[in-house]
């Protein structure tokens, strides 16, 4: 349960950060159950620090981690930010280099919230993330997406090297709160808050704990519609062979039988089968996001 001063921060900032969220005893659960998968994942691809593992945590064989999303400390600070929120994903990382402004929603109509946790004490030239206080708010988010060296045409994977030289000058450049960040610590942010980091090692560790708010409009659900329908599909995904849809299957069983996690996969499921474009507004992709447009 966060104060209501936490709440406000929230909305009004776009974060807030926990302080000692996690006890000692769970912090040495979470780095164990993160060494496990970690190795589950070298042992597909070597992880030399020249890449990034985006690990999902959310098998019975890391039973901590995949009850985190109806952990009411999680799951009621989300519906005290949002209200009504589908939790839907566990991850864990191994990032590497500079990560570049960007923001982490697909589109600006399909918020929601990441609680993130770093394993490692992060400062502002420590990798900490920093973020751009308020730029969640829809004003200013727009002025900023068309800013030189921040979102989505300067973050995404085929940029030319110039211009990943301008989002690399940008993240020092732009003004930021940084979050620095101790072990037990969890930094809560927007899925729309614009944010990066900065000189981190090269095999940070990180969690996140995310939701989605429950869709009401139409264009959340042309939104909402398109992130469920990707959480939902068994296709496997090359890149990461270690994630396989059976991790997410497993936490879809639902064995230690949640009534909140059932409630999520059944609205998931709801929400997965619903026609798109016929609610006034569609969906136009560009640089791996989603614009919502009229139809
Ligand atoms: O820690 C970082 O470098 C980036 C973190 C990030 O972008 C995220 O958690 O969404
Ligand atoms: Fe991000």
């Amino acid at each position: 349960m966060l104060t209501k001063d936490q709440v406000t921060h929230f909305k009004s900032f776009g974060f807030v950060i926990l302080r000692q969220f996690f006890s000692p005893e769970e912090m040495r659960l979470i780095n164990d159950e993160f060494e496990y998968r970690s190795k589950v994942a070298s042992s597909y691809k070597a992880f030399d620090g020249s890449e990034r593992h985006n690990i999902r945590m959310m098998g019975s064989d890391t039973p901590f981690f995949s009850a985190l999303l109806e952990d009411p400390r999680f799951s009621v600070a989300a519906e005290q930010m949002f209200g009504s929120v589908i939790g839907h994903n566990i991850d864990a990382d191994r990032y590497t280099g500079n990560t570049p402004w960007h923001y982490d929603a697909g589109a600006y109509e399909g918020p929601g919230v990441k609680f993130a946790f770093y394993l490692q004490p992060v400062r502002a030239d420590t990798g900490a993330l920093r973020v751009i206080p308020g730029s969640h708010k829809k004003q200013w988010f727009d002025e900023i997406y068309n800013y030189e060296g921040v979102g989505p045409r300067w973050t995404r994977a085929a940029r030319t090297e110039e211009e990943a030289e301008i989002a690399s000058k940008a993240i020092s450049e732009i003004p930021a709160y940084v979050c620095n960040s101790d072990p037990g610590d969890v930094v809560a942010f927007d899925l729309r808050l614009y944010h990066a980091s900065l000189g981190g090692s090269d095999d940070r560790h990180m969690c996140s704990v995310n939701y989605y708010i429950d869709p009401d409009t139409p264009e959340q659900y042309e939104v909402i519609i398109r992130n469920v329908q990707g959480h939902l599909n068994t296709e496997s995904e090359p890149s990461d062979p270690w994630n396989p849809h059976s991790v997410y299957q497993d936490w879809m069983a639902n064995r230690g039988g949640s009534d909140k996690r059932q409630q999520w996969i059944d609205r998931m499921i709801e929400i997965s089968k619903m026609e798109t474009g016929v609610r006034g507004f569609d969906v136009q992709y560009g640089d791996g996001k989603m614009k919502v447009v009229s139809s």
